[in-house]
């Protein structure tokens, strides 16, 4: 961790308003390090210090430049549609005083973007702040379908399923942390099923599923609401990159209709909320449904199981590996995460058919 010096100095180097007090640690990422930087001047904006993980994002100029592009079109969008709340529904990125997007202090890379004043976060929600998360996820798809630029993979494969496999085999195969022996089972749960999970992969090479920008990591913590339940906007964006559709909808579902923690010691709270689940579905149909194909609305359980899948993929891959992507709290924290989005999967595959049979109730109006 650098030292609170040696922050406040960094935050010197972007274009600050007003009189920035000390940085605080700030929200709870597996990634990057945040710091809020409250304002002592009345008027003048609070700020977020991020340290970008660039041994994750190596490319930090097509990283900021995707942000970039993404933010300004959100907010020309809000802005011809004559919104009267902008800097609360976009962020905003301040300029290092080199006039770059970040600022490079020879080690880490670091970037500013002003604290949305009067936002909360959470990390579950109810079936009413679901229903509006839906209706913004559709929205956001929707205002970026037009976008004029390509945007490029921040981090190359993110989402493909095929690719996550690759990894893990990979990491079994090495086991360079000695700790294969001890989750033989969980990978074999996750074998049996790589076939059935790598079906976008499959439906896109045949043309049936199309990428569209996603933001592909739609946790419930990052987004931002409103004290009565409005969605403000969604943050961390590092992620936005082309995708299918099936990356927001089925991240978020994965956070939020789980009735336990992402990293539950015990895997009895774990399971997945119907509740959460139709309220999200219902709202998103609503704003999406006009512009998805029938192949992505037929799919959406199956979008709800890869999530999950795919993360149990991942927290698997960096406990073999030894640790080394997802910040962790303890030793066992990978695995303790892993057993915990299995038991959220094999929840999600207990209620396909009820998804189903609800989705089809929602489309037939
Ligand atoms: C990471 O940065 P954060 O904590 O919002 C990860 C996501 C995972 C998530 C699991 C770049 O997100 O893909 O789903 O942890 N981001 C990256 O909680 O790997
Ligand atoms: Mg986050």
């Amino acid at each position: 961790m650098p030292q609170r010096n040696d922050i406040q100095n960094i935050a010197r180097r972007f274009l600050i308003e007003g009189m920035p007090l000390a940085p605080e640690p700030f929200g709870n990422g597996l990634i990057n390090d945040s710091y809020l930087i409250r304002n002592a001047e009345p008027g003048r904006p609070d700020y977020i210090l991020q340290r970008i993980n660039h041994h994750i994002f190596t490319d930090v100029d097509l990283l900021q430049s995707n942000i970039l592009a993404v933010t300004g079109h959100i907010r020309r969008k809000l802005e011809a549609l004559g919104d009267r709340d902008i800097e609360r529904k976009v962020l905003r990125f301040i300029e290092a005083a080199d006039g770059r997007p970040y600022h490079f202090d020879g080690e880490n890379y670091w970037r500013l973007m002003v604290h949305i004043p009067r936002s909360v976060s959470y990390e579950t929600i109810d079936p009413r702040f679901s229903r509006y998360a839906g209706l913004a996820f559709g929205e956001f798809q929707l205002m970026l379908s037009d976008i004029d630029r390509e945007l490029g993979e921040t981090i190359p494969g993110f989402h493909d399923m095929e690719y996550r496999l690759r990894q893990l085999r990979e990491a079994v195969e090495a086991d360079r942390a000695g700790r294969l022996s001890g989750v033989k089972d969980i990978v074999e749960q996750l074998e049996s099923r790589a076939w059935d999970m790598c079906l976008a992969e499959r439906l896109h090479r045949e043309g049936l599923l199309p990428k569209r920008v996603c933001h592909c990591d739609t946790k419930v913590n990052n987004i931002l609401f409103d004290r009565d339940g409005g969605i403000l906007c969604v943050i961390d964006l590092d992620t936005v990159m082309p995708s299918y559709i099936f990356s927001d909808y089925g991240d978020f579902l994965r956070t939020a209709a789980n009735t336990g923690d992402e990293d539950d010691r015990d895997p009895a709270n774990v399971d997945f909320d119907m509740e959460i689940f139709k309220a999200f579905t219902s709202g998103y149909l609503e704003s999406a449904g006009g512009f998805l194909t029938p192949v992505e609305t037929e799919n959406l359980p199956y979008a709800a199981a890869l999530f999950p899948y795919m993360q149990t993929v991942r927290f698997l891959w960096d406990y073999l590996n030894g640790d080394t992507y997802y910040k962790t709290g303890y030793p066992e924290h990978n695995l303790v995460r892993t057993r915990a989005q299995l038991k959220l999967l094999q929840s999600v595959e207990r209620k396909t058919p009820q998804m189903k049979a609800y989705i089809e109730k929602c489309l037939a109006g």
